[in-house]
């Protein structure tokens, strides 16, 4: 894929060596198109939008609903759809928050271990109120379990669609259908799916999706919540103030309609333009065409991981662009510290899933995570980069 001319980072130095990017699933680089599409608008457009009836104003406005039409074009969804919040966790706080006004004691809330932080911690909170949270175990490979935990008490299921540490893909539609025939909602975390592969909310039949411009090469301080129109009409705002009310009076108040009900205050306007511009950029190469991409460097990197001894690889075969690992009798960060040397930028820690970690009876991890600007040939870079761990850790060759 011949995208790197567009990515202006990836000709710097880092260490003394050309940069080479493996971090994509914590936040991915931003292409030059996104990077002038914010600076113009700050250049030539910058005004609040929604309100005043001056021109600047209606072409901020113009372009950030055409954001939002291109959101939820680029997921199947309806314009009314598509809330705006910072990120995925905020997007899913907004729901965790709804739930402690509506579910009660008694009820339960279905998650899985391998969730990362942000879509565990929030349903923590309903536990206040006596709400009781199960987990969906692993199998050994890091598929999910069967074993769905799912019953007529169940009025939450939120579940992730691709883990950022085993890589595995699970099938949301099976999950949305048993959620959904026990009568529960059905929430996705789409963080690292949404950046990577084709989604539509109507064929995974999710009533909520969660996700980052961050990581689909958006600014940073954009998040979509999406949720289908009946369920989100019920949904209490989480934030209140300007611009999610029709009419206010000193003691109660009539709340705007879908979807700036659930916007309140001014929002981020350029990084929404600008993560516009980065679903353009993702539509130009087509999404199936980046999940073939990265299916091509991921099964290239678990063949070539997966050759070096004393390497260990976590998650199943079939997954989304990233590879977690860990080097017999080296810390992750130690890892990271000597690829970093080398100008390769990695993940290592618990990747914000202690629970995961917990469940694999690890501390912690290495990850490397692939975009469309990766290739074989960084690949090629890792391998050496951990050839050079072992030989400073004088690792066991035998
Ligand atoms: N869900 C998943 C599956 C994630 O991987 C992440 C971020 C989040 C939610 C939270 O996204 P945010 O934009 O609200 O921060 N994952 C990672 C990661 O793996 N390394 O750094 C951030």
């Amino acid at each position: 894929m011949n995208v790197t001319k567009d990515f202006p980072i990836l000709n710097r130095k880092v260490n003394w060596k050309p940069l080479i990017y493996l971090d994509n699933a914590a936040t991915s680089q931003k292409p030059k198109q996104v990077i002038d599409k914010i600076t113009d608008y700050y250049t030539n457009y910058n005004a609040n939008i929604h309100r005043g009836i001056h021109k600047m104003s209606e072409e901020a406005t113009e372009e950030y609903e055409g954001a939002r039409q291109k959101t939820a074009k680029f997921i199947g969804a309806n314009t009314k759809e598509m809330i705006f919040t910072k990120n995925t966790t905020e997007s899913l706080n907004i729901l965790a928050y709804w739930a402690l006004r509506t579910l009660k004691s008694g009820d339960e809330v279905v998650l899985s271990v391998m969730e990362h932080h942000s879509n565990i911690v929030p349903w923590q909170m309903l536990q206040e109120k006596g709400v009781k949270l199960k987990f969906i175990d692993i199998n050994s490979d890091g598929t999910l379990s069967d074993n769905m935990l799912i019953t007529k008490k169940t009025k939450i299921v939120s579940i992730v669609h691709a883990s950022n540490v085993l890589g595995t893909i699970n099938d949301v539609s099976k999950i949305g259908k048993i959620a959904h025939d026990n009568g529960a909602l059905f929430v996705v975390d789409g963080a690292q799916s949404v950046p990577h592969m084709p989604v539509d909310v109507k064929k995974f039949g999710c009533d909520f999706l969660a996700f980052s411009s961050h990581k689909m090469l958006g600014p940073t301080g954009v998040g979509v919540l999406y949720g289908r129109e009946d369920v989100l009409e019920k949904v209490t705002p989480f934030l209140r103030g300007g611009d999610m009310i029709k009419e206010v009076r000193l003691t109660n108040t009539k709340w705007n309609d879908l979807p700036w009900r659930l916007e309140a205050g001014t929002p981020n306007i350029a990084d929404v333009i600008g993560f516009g511009a980065a679903m353009d950029y993702l539509n130009k190469i087509g999404m199936a065409n980046v999940r073939q991409h990265e299916i091509d460097v991921t099964k290239y990197a678990m063949k070539e991981l997966g050759a070096i001894r004393n390497v260990k690889i976590y998650g199943p075969a079939n997954r989304c662009g990233l590879v977690s690992f860990s080097i017999d009798g080296v810390h992750p960060h130690d890892t990271a510290s000597i690829l970093d040397t080398e100008g390769i930028a990695i993940r290592s820690g618990h990747m914000c899933a202690q629970p995961l970690m917990e469940r694999l009876e690890v501390p912690a991890l290495s990850r490397a995570s692939f975009y469309i600007y990766n290739d074989k040939k960084d690949v090629d870079a890792l391998v050496k980069g951990i050839e050079k761990v072992k030989t400073v850790f004088k690792v066991n060759f035998s």
